[in-house]
């Protein structure tokens, strides 16, 4: 440790912090980085407006307009640093096989040289002139037997108040740590040390780029980037990369997966869990309003990106959502897709990325029907009507999201903070597919569940950076997110559902939606959003025995008279179009699964190659 370094710092350490280990790490990390200051945070009311306030100084926060939207914020980016890096992201586990072919690796030695004990470490020095903020943080409900907790170190302070939003955050979290408690280690840096006499920035970050998880001793270090999942370290690299190992460990479910609680008129109430690749709407169908024809139907939202799910003692499987705040897509959220996010909206949000108006409120695409006459762009140029058409800008980047608290939610289910979880009756595995994958379908059994989950495309969109529009495979919708090796990823499933199913547990139905086929036209033929609740009530039904189906290659789907159609005008020929099986398009769309099992050949469970040879011959009968 760098002792001239350590003696000139003061750790102000509160008196209530009693965790040595604790303790001694953020001595550590302080010395490493060279950071100016450190900071506790205690996760008060007074603190986070302390923060906002001195954000909104450093020109990093814009307050909005306190009429219009009380109490929130626009931060604007870097244009270089909009969404999570997944080239740059990596699973430094000590043997390749172990990350597998999905994830980017590198042997932990070495990263660790590159990142913290090497003489040119990217470390050494990266908070030098910053503050260094300890962020204390449970994912789940605090002493849920289901949460678990983490302790961020971040010189950025707009990561500080984000994360007061999106977890259960400070001092209450270091009472249940104690002493001696479990936590996993998060380590963030923007990569951009002040020196003397330099100015800073409004986003301060680096070109160079590296999330850095370390599975086997559960270290998550983020270097470059303040954005998103890439800083925000309690979501995607604790929830879902490091959780997944854990789970896989411990004997648990940690998913990309919103949870809804579904009640019907007579009052029987169902939950669920649905996996979707980032952007594809999973906030929308968590706060679904359901349509004309639902009267009495009631959704509500226990969660709306990340699950995390444990067996039982009864054998049925338990889910809580680990966040306690959204961090959602703006662009295409509106009164009409999504009425309960705008509601939630109204206030105490922080928006990151959107359009100031000219009133000092904030504006997206298709967040009204008619855009504002005049904003400041998210890159803080003028922007009209006219300029977007002369030259296709965007007021708002397409991965612009907001921050918001889960208690805003008007539709928040009264179980969502319950530390037991909810149990779930059925998994919905969906891609953003406009062709092939049909509406809607019910697996056969757990394998077949798992194998279409397995199996799931998508085409990319702006939640990450790189090309957009192209399928690919996207396993369960954790492509990004295994913390580990997919195929035992996929082993794990299986081995938990047989787990369940010996023990004598109904297993939850699996099913695998599509939102997003396109007519000849070229536009979605399904009207998506409050009408996907047809297709959940259809399933819902299938769980308590009572639905129809039609068997056929890969599953059970419903016929046009199976689902109700009461105040939706939908043909059985656009019906068709939506839920029909083209024989030519799924023998290419097996190539493509073929292609996926060779490069995830090495411990790809036999189950789901048995399974693919069954679909074949059905196929091909
Ligand atoms: O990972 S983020 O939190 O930036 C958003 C996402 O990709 O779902
Ligand atoms: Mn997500």
């Amino acid at each position: 440790m760098n002792r001239p370094v350590l003696e000139g710092l003061r750790l102000n350490t509160p008196a209530y912090v009693k965790h040595a280990r604790l303790i001694n790490w953020v001595a550590e990390v302080a010395a490493l980085t060279e950071a100016q200051e450190v900071y506790w945070c205690d996760g008060s009311q007074a603190e986070y407006d302390r923060l906002c306030a001195q954000l909104v100084k450093a020109g990093t926060f814009k307050k909005l307009n306190p009429e219009l939207r009380p109490n929130s914020y626009l931060a604007c980016s870097d244009p270089s640093d909009v969404a999570r890096v997944e080239d740059r992201t990596y699973i430094c586990s000590k043997k390749k096989e172990d990350a597998g072919p999905t994830n980017n690796w590198m042997d932990p030695a070495e990263m660790r040289a590159l990142l913290q004990t090497g003489p040119n470490a990217l470390f050494r020095g990266s908070m030098r002139g910053r503050t260094l903020y300890v962020v204390p943080f449970s994912m789940g409900p605090l002493g849920s037997p289901i949460a678990h907790i983490g302790v961020e170190l971040s010189d950025s302070p707009y990561v500080a108040v984000n994360m007061r939003i999106m977890t259960r955050m400070g001092r209450a979290v270091l009472d249940v740590l104690g002493e001696d408690g479990d936590f996993v280690p998060c380590v963030h840096t923007v990569g951009a040390p002040i020196e003397p006499g330099q100015k800073d920035v409004s986003w301060p970050c680096n070109k160079t780029k590296y999330i850095v998880h370390y599975p086997e001793t559960h270290e998550i270090w983020s270097y470059g980037s303040g954005y998103g999942g890439n800083a925000l370290l309690g979501k995607k690299c604790f929830a879902l990369r490091i959780a997944s190992t854990m789970g896989r460990d411990q004997g648990w479910l940690a998913e990309h997966m919103l949870v809804l609680g579904v009640q019907s008129p007579d009052g029987r109430k169902h939950h669920v869990a649905a996996a979707f690749p980032s952007a594809c709407g999973k906030t929308n169908f968590a706060m679904l309003i359901p349509p004309s024809g639902f009267e009495g139907w009631k959704v509500t939202t226990i969660g709306d990106d990340i699950a995390w799910i444990k067996p039982g003692k009864d054998g049925r499987l338990y889910a809580i959502n680990p966040e306690a705040g959204y961090f959602g897509v703006a662009p295409g959220t509106n009164d009409k897709t999504n009425p309960n996010c705008m509601a939630s909206l109204k206030r105490d949000v922080i928006f990151t990325n959107v359009a100031l108006t000219d009133d000092g409120d904030v504006w997206w695409e298709g967040m009204t029907d008619v855009p504002p006459a005049h904003c400041i762009d998210w890159q803080g140029k003028d922007w009209t009507p006219a300029i977007a058409k002369e030259t296709g800008a965007k007021a708002a980047h397409p991965n612009a999201r907001f921050t918001v608290a889960a208690t805003n939610n008007p539709v928040l289910d009264p179980e969502w903070d319950n530390p037991a979880g909810v149990a779930i009756d059925a998994f919905i595995f969906g891609g953003r597919r406009s062709t092939t994958v049909p509406l809607v379908t019910e697996a056969r059994n757990w394998v077949e569940g798992v194998y279409m989950a397995a199996t799931m495309g998508s085409e990319t969109t702006a939640a990450a950076a790189g090309q957009q529009g192209v399928v690919r495979r996207d396993p369960f919708a954790m492509l990004p997110f295994a913390g580990y090796n997919m195929s035992d990823y996929f082993q794990h499933w299986l081995d938990l559902g047989k787990k369940l199913e010996a023990g004598g547990a109904r297993l939850p139905k699996i099913y695998c939606v599509n939102w997003f086929r396109k007519g000849a036209d070229g536009k979605f033929v399904w009207p998506g959003y409050g009408e996907n609740m047809r297709v959940l009530k259809w399933m819902l039904e299938r769980v308590e025995g009572r639905a129809q189906g039609a068997e056929h290659v890969f599953g059970v789907s419903p016929r046009y008279e199976d689902l109700q159609w009461n105040g939706l005008d939908f043909s059985p020929a656009q019906y068709d179009s939506v839920i029909g099986i083209d024989k030519a398009a799924w023998q290419q769309e097996l190539k493509l699964h073929a292609e996926l099992f060779q490069q995830l050949a090495f411990h790809l469970p036999a189950d789901l190659t048995a399974t693919k040879a069954r679909i074949e011959e059905r196929l091909a009968a």
